[in-house]
């Protein structure tokens, strides 16, 4: 079958679909560490995971609205300077199994943990798209190109067997400070295949979506990508919006994420014995706004303390300062005296003052998108 080569994966992953292959980590292993193991990063794929044998002979052809289309091999992006950034990179699907108990929404059924945060290496795109005479900061090119495009050399049934693609904005792609890149190296290690071997995508701050992996070609293209991922899956419509009236061209495509965070440390429903518990998860928002507080309660909401922030091992977090890393999520704890069974709360909020929605049935929509209402679970005191 297309999926009798598919490359070897953890055992512990949560497997919640297997072909194609869609997997997330235990809560607890997402976070065990501030960098997500490469083994332990969620796995979202539309398709098999394509076979690049000769690296050498892979390339990446950049086309459309410009003067001189060009053909890059790894060699010459290789060549270009190398950057490093860490990165959250989130699946708009995540935390989706909970908005579903409200009322049954499509898409894979992920709990909170289709999510990671990686130290992503590769050339700058602003720097790829200089080659192609597209000059930093630039809007549009002469001949009107103003997306840039992202084609895949997969195959997905959405795209009718054809590749995954999606574009963004060439005001983003060629802002050298939007930090967009063609990452061949995830965690210090090349590039593995379930996440884009020999090259992929990474939008720091917009829905892993539009994070293309496996790059085939570079479109510069007037209008933004009109692929399956675009423009009739990945927008968020009202809870009054169901599959017999959606019109998906009322709505645009979901670029960055909303402000989000989850405990990981518990599950939805706990045995505990009365006494102290550490209550420890992950907090991140989109377009580079950084984690402002983060706050927990133990009575259901009605109070709330804050909790602490972690950004690099053992420093402390400091929101906006030029020390953090603004594309990457933050681990956060607090200690709590548990007495009685009860619901445990956490809500996070952004530098913009951006706070999560406090319940999911606001939010509902039915693809399922960004659920970012309060994380919520319960203890119950028991032995
Ligand atoms: N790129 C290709 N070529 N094919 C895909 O199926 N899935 C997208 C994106 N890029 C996808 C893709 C989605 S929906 C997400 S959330 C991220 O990749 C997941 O990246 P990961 O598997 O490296 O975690
Ligand atoms: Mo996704």
């Amino acid at each position: 079958s297309d999926y009798a080569q598919e490359p070897p994966r953890h055992p512990a992953l949560v497997v919640n679909s297997k072909e194609p292959f869609n997997a997330e980590p235990r809560r607890s292993d997402l976070v065990s560490s501030y960098v997500t193991p490469v083994e332990f990063f969620y796995k979202r794929n539309h398709g098999p995971i394509p076979i690049v044998d000769d690296v050498d002979k892979y390339s990446v052809y950049i086309t459309g609205l410009i003067g001189n289309p060009k053909q890059l091999f790894m060699k010459d992006i290789w060549k270009l300077p190398k950057y490093t950034v860490t990165a959250t990179l989130q699946c708009a699907g995540n935390r989706r199994t909970a908005m579903s108990r409200i009322r049954k929404v499509k898409g894979v059924g992920w709990d909170v943990a289709a999510i990671g945060n990686a130290i992503w290496s590769g050339a700058k795109l602003a720097d790829v798209l200089e080659l192609v005479g597209i000059p930093k900061c630039s809007h549009a090119t002469p001949s009107g190109g103003k997306h840039v495009e992202f084609v895949s050399i997969d195959k997905c049934k959405e795209e009718n067997g054809g590749p995954y693609k999606a574009s963004i904005p060439l005001s983003q792609a060629a802002n050298p400070e939007a930090d967009v890149l063609l990452a061949y190296e995830m965690n210090g290690e090349t590039l593995n295949r379930d996440h884009g071997y020999p090259l992929r995508v990474i939008v720091p701050g917009v829905i892993g979506a539009r994070s293309v992996k496996w790059l085939d070609s570079i479109n510069i293209i007037a209008e933004e990508c009109q692929g399956f991922f675009m423009q009739k899956d990945y927008k968020m419509f009202p809870p009054s919006v169901d599959w017999d009236n959606i019109n998906w061209s009322t709505r645009r495509p979901q670029m960055d994420f909303p402000v989000q965070c989850a405990i990981c440390s518990l599950d939805d429903v706990n045995m505990v014995k009365p006494g102290k518990i550490t209550i420890k998860g992950y907090a991140v928002s989109g377009g580079g706004r950084g984690i402002e507080r983060l706050d927990v309660s133990i009575d259901g909401g009605k109070t709330w303390v804050e909790a602490s922030k972690l950004q690099k091992p053992g420093i402390p977090y400091i929101s906006d300062s030029e020390s953090s890393d603004k594309w990457a999520w933050v681990l956060f704890e607090a200690e709590a005296d548990i007495r009685q069974s009860t619901e445990i709360v956490a809500k996070a909020v952004d530098i913009a003052g951006n706070v999560q929605p406090e319940n999911v049935e606001v939010i509902w929509n039915l693809r399922g998108i960004l659920n970012t209402s309060w994380h919520r679970v319960h203890v119950r005191i028991g032995h």
